[in-house]
């Protein structure tokens, strides 16, 4: 009996100095900058652009940024100080069906957060990344590592919904210390699909208006004098409805000479190709591929379309505005809250080829109508998504974990 009663005071003593370091450690963790780890899909997309982007940013601002992705972000063009990148690669067994490269990545997330002494895991998308930073978090305990969750779109509205993921991706959102959405409309979405009681933060997208810059008299060209550029750039999912594209600029092709530029590649890409040869424009439909400087491309177009049946956001539109082209864009989803119909550009249903044919030509037959928009576009760009106020507010959701 005596013996027990001094093990229990042998181990509460124990106890009481691991909470006195932990206390000290975070106390000191305290007087130093966050440190930051960042998940994200590495390959094109929205998603893993906002994470390099802000990733870059943060480590301007002297914050240091650790990427723990499959591969290097495609937005992390060159060396940057403050920013480091872990890659996390699965081990495959013969056992396996396919190797399970989410514990790869929570195993990663952990070693790099005890090493690096990370405060915060911010990751984008929520799956499958929520659930391997909640898993990295519950490894990590006693020492406390917070998990921020930014919510950019299909994880919302497509995948996560689906009944093959939707109690993990429920549970791993609800489970983070902080969610973001990237539109109102995502946040509602979210609230209402899962039922989200947690409070949910709108922080828009941002672009850098010095890299998205108006067209320059330049060595860069796309179609012969005269002749209007049409662009679309995704990654040609069935969402971005790439048929109402090819349709629509069929039908500008009838009226003016043009040329409609394609940039990316997905699975719905096959498929415009054909349409595009049944209706007799391939010649003039330039299929790009994936490509990563849109800021070298999107001011070489007149207008920028954008029909998807889905969208939260649309940070390529935004990017296009930046560099001062106007947006013919369907009014779904999030949309409407980048693009200002009949001001930035003008917005139709999702499937209304005839609204989008109309208000293409109305732009480009009448050019001082579109340098209007696109002007007003950049500067809209400029004022509401800058990248000064929504790193700030990201900021302030990390400050506010400590
Ligand atoms: O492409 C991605 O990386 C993800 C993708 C998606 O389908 O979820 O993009 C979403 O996130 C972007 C960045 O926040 C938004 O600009 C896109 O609107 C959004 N895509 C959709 O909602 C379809």
């Amino acid at each position: 009996m005596k013996r027990a009663v001094a093990g229990k005071k042998k181990a509460t003593k124990a106890s009481a100095a691991a909470d006195k370091a932990h206390a000290a450690a975070k106390r000191r963790a305290k007087r130093r900058p966050i440190r930051i780890g960042i998940s994200c899909y590495a390959h094109f997309g929205g998603s893993g652009v906002v994470a390099s982007e802000l990733g870059l940013e943060l480590a301007r601002r002297g914050y240091e940024v650790h990427f723990i992705a499959s591969r290097l972000p495609f937005r992390l063009r060159s060396f940057e100080s403050n920013v480091y990148f872990h890659e996390s690669s699965p081990a495959f067994y013969p056992v396996f069906d396919e190797a399970p490269s989410n514990l790869a990545l929570a195993t990663k997330m952990v070693e790099v957060a005890e090493n690096h002494h990370l405060d915060v895991l911010h990751v984008h998308y929520a799956m499958p990344f929520a659930t391997s930073a909640y898993l990295a978090k519950q490894i990590m305990l006693p020492r406390q590592l917070s998990v921020v969750t930014t919510l950019h779109g299909t994880d919302i509205t497509v995948i996560g919904a689906e009944p093959a993921y939707f109690r993990v991706t429920q549970f791993s959102m609800q489970s983070s210390d902080r969610i973001t959405a990237v539109s109102t409309y995502l946040k509602e979405k979210a609230e209402s699909t899962f039922g989200a009681t947690q409070p949910i933060e709108v922080i828009y997208n941002f672009v850098d208006p010095a890299v998205f810059t108006p067209r320059r008299r330049g060595r860069l060209s796309l179609a012969a004098p005269g002749t209007k550029v049409l662009m679309h750039a995704s990654n040609f999912r069935a969402v971005k409805n790439i048929p109402v594209i090819i349709q629509t600029f069929a039908e500008v092709r009838r009226r003016i000479p043009s040329k409609l530029v394609l940039v990316g590649d997905g699975p719905e890409k096959a498929g415009a190709e054909q349409l595009a040869r049944e209706l007799g424009v391939h010649r003039d439909v330039l299929f790009l591929g994936n490509q990563d400087c849109m800021e070298e491309l999107l001011p070489l177009a007149d207008i920028f379309l954008l029909p998807s049946s889905s969208e939260s956001f649309g940070l390529v539109a935004l990017e296009a505005m930046s560099a001062e082209v106007p947006v013919v864009a369907s009014n779904a989803g999030g949309i409407p809250e980048v693009v200002e119909h009949g001001f930035t550009g003008f917005l139709h249903d999702p499937g209304n080829v005839a609204g989008y044919v109309e208000s293409s030509l109305k732009l480009l037959t009448n050019e001082q109508l579109r340098r209007t928009m696109g002007r007003r576009g950049r500067r809209v760009a400029r004022e509401r998504f800058s990248a000064e106020e929504m790193v700030q507010r990201y900021v302030r959701v990390y400050e506010s974990l400590r």
